[in-house]
């Protein structure tokens, strides 16, 4: 892949565009070393093409193995250098030899973020069904099956060197009167503290809520109130996972970001866009104005809280591919998620709380939107440059015809496990 010449090509336009941004607007120091050191996760499960129950349509050379997707990883971090992590799904992706697997993935550049269970399939060769939930099951053979697997899971991610356990729960009611609510939040609480108290000193447990599927009617870890007075129970190395894609219509996803960081219960992000339900569309697709919302509220809570920006929040997408190429649409999402941070970085947080302090409504609007308006991308492709990225990771890999070599190098018809 030749990164240099593609950058030559590019260069004279995007100093143009860079230059006229500077001329723009003032950037403030250190935001092109707070990009660079801005790393999102990618998915393990989300490197194949996904689908929906009425259908699937590979797009061909997806990685077979876990192998595979770290190389896959690692393209997108050769092409963005954004993308200096990868998180694991237990079991779709076991490290069968965890010390080659850490070291192909140091090879890449790449860290392990957080790991994520999986209670909400039967194995094969599973003794006890989560057809009726895991943690909060009516059986306790039942919970603590599910308590070991996520015990087993931590194992790995240590193994990986791994800091945080991701735990999503699929468990709830499809019809009234089918759960006792109390007692599912009691057991699910309760089985939470055996996997708690199995967390290394230095680690995380994440806890991500969702309103409803694959439960139609009730979802025990159903909202950010049900997450947070859960994690407040088990202890400080309980956090909250936000991921976008999980609220009702219309929740101010903002607000709740902003209290969840107040609180010092925020652990991460799932990333993605969504016009609908859980729809795991590329990030900043259908409400870019909402993310850009959403890093303003953080920035905003982390500088209040002293926190850095890069280390101290874990930052994942969370994604599927019905009909975009996975690595283009995944390159898609870390450009998006960038664009949103740096424009949070360009906000006038003095202008705005005095602003706010006078009541001065259209002003504050002025100001975020006067930012929200801003093209910076010239900005996000600089910090690529300097860290030896590709000024456009798009057409540089549509260049290079990658999805092609990948398609020779595996074939048309192989398929990625996930989602
Ligand atoms: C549930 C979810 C969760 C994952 C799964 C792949 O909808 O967002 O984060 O475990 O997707
Ligand atoms: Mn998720």
């Amino acid at each position: 892949m030749n990164i240099s010449n593609h950058n030559e090509a590019l260069l004279a336009q995007h100093t143009r565009r860079l230059d006229f941004l500077k001329s723009e607007v003032n950037l403030p120091a250190g935001i092109l070393q707070k990009l660079k050191d801005f790393q999102i996760a990618i998915p393990s499960w989300a490197l194949g093409t996904g689908g929906t129950r009425f259908g699937r349509f590979s797009g061909g050379g997806e990685p077979r193995n876990l192998e595979e997707k770290i190389a896959d990883v690692g393209l997108l971090h050769a092409l963005n250098q954004s993308s200096g992590a990868i998180s694991l799904h237990i079991p779709w992706d076991i490290p069968t030899d965890p010390a080659a697997i850490r070291n192909l993935a140091a090879q890449h550049g790449l860290a392990f973020d957080a790991v994520n269970s999986n209670t909400f399939q039967d194995q094969a060769d599973q003794a006890h069904s989560y057809k009726f939930g895991s943690l909060q099951h009516v059986s306790a053979a039942t919970r603590k099956q599910a308590i070991d697997h996520n015990i087993e899971v931590i194992k790995h991610g240590v193994e990986l060197g791994s800091k945080a356990l991701t735990v999503w729960l699929s468990d709830g009611s499809c019809f009234p009167g089918q759960l006792n609510f109390r007692h599912a939040y009691e057991r699910t609480v309760d089985s939470l503290r055996e996997i708690y108290a199995a967390l290394p000193a230095d680690w995380s447990l994440y806890l991500e809520y969702k309103a409803y599927e694959p439960n139609f009617y009730s979802t025990t870890v159903g909202d950010w109130g049900a997450s947070y007075s859960m994690v407040n129970k088990l202890g400080p190395q309980a956090k909250t996972l936000v991921d976008l894609g999980h609220h009702l219509p219309n929740a101010n996803i903002e607000q709740i970001v902003s209290i969840l960081l107040m609180e010092g219960k925020l652990g991460g992000f799932h990333f993605n866009d969504s016009k609908y339900g859980d729809d795991d569309l590329t990030a900043g697709s259908i409400k870019p104005y909402q993310l850009f919302l959403i890093f303003n509220e953080l920035v905003d809570g982390m500088d209040a809280k002293g926190m850095n920006h890069a280390k101290d929040l874990g930052w994942m997408i969370d994604a599927s591919h019905n009909v975009k190429d996975p690595l283009e649409d995944l390159l898609q999402s870390v450009e998006a998620i960038q664009i949103a941070y740096a424009q949070a970085l360009l906000v006038d947080r003095k202008a705005l709380e005095a602003a706010r302090e006078a009541n001065d409504v259209v002003r504050c609007q002025e100001i975020l939107q006067a930012v929200f308006r801003t093209d910076v991308r010239a900005l996000v492709a600089q910090a690529r440059l300097e860290l030896g990225g590709a000024l456009d990771p798009i057409a540089l890999f549509r260049q290079e015809k990658l999805r092609d070599q990948l398609i020779k190098a595996r074939g048309a018809k192989t398929v990625a496990t996930g989602l």
